[in-house]
């Protein structure tokens, strides 16, 4: 289900949502590649046991949005542009990953590409970002 929160600038309409992604059964994201826009909100839910979401690299290395413990609801809006990549902590390793691409900026794919994972998370990483580019 998605919430719509209408602000009104002057004479143009923002429409920001909120996207609700589940942990699975089978221990993947039920989203496992979002386009969404700034200001718009990702809310995780923990619908299956034993998961979490930490983030491995985003546009602001520095500042990384928050990781979450397991088996609790998590929440981050997302204000700045670029490519999130984020994984569950326990389950990474088999390619339990994700990515939020806000606005549709790429531009600091290379530092995700960049980060170290498994061999099979990498590989996932790999179809992800094809998911991605192919949603724009
Ligand atoms: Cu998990």
């Amino acid at each position: 289900m998605r919430f719509f929160f209408f602000i009104f600038l002057s004479w143009q309409v923002v429409v920001a949502d909120t996207l609700k992604i589940e942990f699975t059964a089978d221990d993947s994201f039920s989203i496992e590649v979002a386009n969404i826009g700034v200001g718009d909100t990702t809310e995780w839910l923990p619908k299956n046991e034993g998961h979490n979401v930490e983030f491995l690299a985003g546009p602001n290395m520095e500042a990384l949005p928050e990781n979450s413990e397991l088996n609790i609801r998590h929440t981050i809006t997302f204000d700045l542009p670029g490519v999130y990549l984020y994984q569950c902590t326990p389950h990474g390793n088999m390619g339990m990953l994700g990515l939020i691409v806000v606005d549709n900026n790429f531009d600091n794919l290379g530092k995700i590409e960049e980060v170290e994972l498994s061999r099979v998370a990498k590989s996932v990483l790999q179809r992800r970002i094809r998911v991605a580019k192919s949603n724009k």
